[in-house]
């Protein structure tokens, strides 16, 4: 069996743009296989949080350090991605936290305009050497609130970000300027597309207004060079062991295991650090 490979082309366009799309870098049964994993995994829907959005329509994720030998690690530790995150830094990447997203139809809410370094900055990670990847698990389209990212933005480096509550959302003076001059893209994904993209790129998301979920598997990761002066996890700055791209389906539907560190809205007082909280 054949495997998609993250190519000097891919690294080019995450550099220029800061993020690339690579259509089914996970094949149509490799992504079948999670979400049929996720529909039978009770501890992941059980560690499931609520966020609410300013329109009262709430988001769900779970979200855990400590990935694990199940199939969402098959995925985030993968040799595809892994040797992506090698070319974009030149070293060893991290993985620094794994959510399943859960925009459920018609409740899924929304997502303020943000970028993911603007709340890891807080964890206390020097560089902004740190970047997502996202795992298509259903369709996303403009209809169930797919995400929309600022080409180029992550040129503009680090922007303060406020939190109320729980809103949160990059300074919107400085938002509404790079919507003047940058390009707006809808990330519209078919299972098993998968995006890179750098923690200083700005993005957002609109509320699920359809009668379709979209779910995705998103991995955090970090150079692990780059650790943390606060306190977090050993993970974020212990380099990956990959696993075999064969992994995923030799693992098969094995769920989150129960060694899984799940971020807890109610222990873990700053919750909001680790996750973008919706507006
Ligand atoms: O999936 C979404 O709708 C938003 C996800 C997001 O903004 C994030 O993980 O930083």
């Amino acid at each position: 069996m054949t495997y998609k490979k993250f190519t000097q082309a891919h690294l080019k366009s995450f550099e220029k743009d800061g993020y690339v799309l690579i259509r089914e870098f996970f094949s149509p049964e490799e992504v079948a296989l999670l979400l049929e994993t996720y529909k039978n995994d009770k501890l992941i829907k059980e560690s499931a949080i609520n966020v609410d959005d300013n329109s009262g329509l709430n988001t769900k994720l779970t979200l855990w350090y400590n990935s694990g030998d199940d199939i969402y690690g098959a995925f985030s530790k993968s040799e595809r991605v892994v040797d992506g995150l090698e070319m974009i830094w030149g070293d060893k990447p991290a993985l620094y936290h794994t959510k399943f997203m859960q925009k459920e139809p018609k409740v899924g809410g929304a997502w303020e305009w943000h970028q993911d370094y603007g709340y890891w900055y807080d964890n206390g990670f020097l560089y902004p050497d740190m970047l997502s990847v996202m795992v298509a698990v259903t369709r996303a389209n403009k209809e169930n609130g797919c995400l929309q990212v600022l080409k180029g933005s992550h040129k503009i480096g680090r922007i303060n970000h406020g939190s109320t509550g729980e809103q949160v959302g990059a300074d919107m003076r400085r938002v509404n300027a790079a919507l003047k001059s940058m390009e707006l893209v809808y990330v519209e994904l078919e299972p098993g597309d998968t995006l890179f993209f750098h923690g200083n790129l700005l993005h957002k998301s609109d509320a699920n207004t359809s009668e379709h979920a979209r779910f995705s598997l998103i991995s955090a990761y970090n150079l692990a060079s780059n650790k943390s002066f606060m306190e977090e996890p050993e993970a974020s700055h212990t380099p990956i062991s990959k696993v075999g791209n064969e992994v995923i389906l030799k693992v098969g539907a094995r769920g989150v295991q129960e060694t899984a560190h799940f971020l807890n809205k109610k222990k873990d007082e700053n919750w909001k650090k680790s996750i973008v909280a919706p507006k």
